[in-house]
């Protein structure tokens, strides 16, 4: 039998998840170059030149390069490679740049890069997801649509704290008047409980198992109780029920 004291630190995220992940050329698929001029290029707006293969080639540049929206691509040599010229304006802001000349035709991403609309606070960046939206990835510390809320951490503090050992089934005590904290008190539920496992239960739910109903060992009274930091959907915490970014449980 040990005794020690148990900080439980909860650090609380809202966390919005990404959806998956989506490959580069997938994300490229999904966008449209239009074909805006024929024998006609756009000057004075090009940041970067290359030789490539096809215009597919060229929009594969232009997508790669963040301030791209638009492309000159020379298309009437039949010899390889042709001239791809990526530029960060389009043409209707600056019509007196388009200009004629022959063999090159001029493309313009069908969406433009909203991001210079999109205001992320606090350090957050923006960045145009595959889908076409766009989305702050916020600085550490912060969340929100924005990066307009900063996190925060919370924590709880148990003295004279008790963990039986095998023998009594890992059984976690807490000595009276020993909690202090910020958030709210869920390992009171916890006191003098065993702990319940799938191949061993020990909760006081007579017909169920709760680390079966809960995909996750912990030290049960009741199945989805007001505390647990192992569910496989997440850790859950007083009324946080999402968006736990992470949980620590530490012992000094
Ligand atoms: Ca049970």
């Amino acid at each position: 039998m040990w005794t020690f004291i148990v900080v439980l630190a909860v650090v609380i995220l809202i966390t919005e998840k990404c959806g998956g992940t989506t490959s580069q050329d997938v994300c490229i698929r999904k966008r449209f170059f239009l074909k805006k001029g024929q024998d006609a290029v756009l000057i004075n707006h090009v940041i970067a030149v290359y030789q490539v293969l096809s215009e597919i080639d060229c929009g594969h540049r232009c997508m790669r390069e963040s301030k791209c929206v638009s492309f000159n691509y020379e298309d009437h040599r039949t010899s390889l490679p042709h001239v791809c010229e990526i530029s960060d304006e389009r043409k209707q802001n600056d019509l007196q740049s388009f200009i004629a000349v022959d063999g090159f035709s001029y493309f313009e991403l069908k969406d433009p890069f909203l991001c210079n609309a999109v205001s992320c606070h606090n350090g957050g960046q923006c960045v145009e997801q595959c889908d076409g939206h766009r989305k702050c990835i916020c600085a550490e510390g912060y969340t929100g649509a924005h990066c307009e809320i900063r996190l925060s951490k919370v924590a709880n503090e148990y003295s004279g704290v008790t963990l039986d050992g095998p023998d009594d089934k890992y059984r976690l005590k807490f000595e009276p008047g020993g909690f202090h904290g910020n958030i709210g008190n869920c390992g009171g539920p916890s006191n003098w409980q065993y702990f319940t496992t799938r191949d061993s239960d020990n909760d006081e739910e007579p017909s169920k198992n709760c680390a079966t109903e809960d995909h996750a060992g912990w030290w049960y009274k009741a199945c989805s109780g007001c505390g647990n930091l192992n569910r496989q959907s997440g850790p859950k915490w007083d009324s946080w029920h999402i968006g736990i970014f992470s949980a620590e449980i530490k012992i000094r």
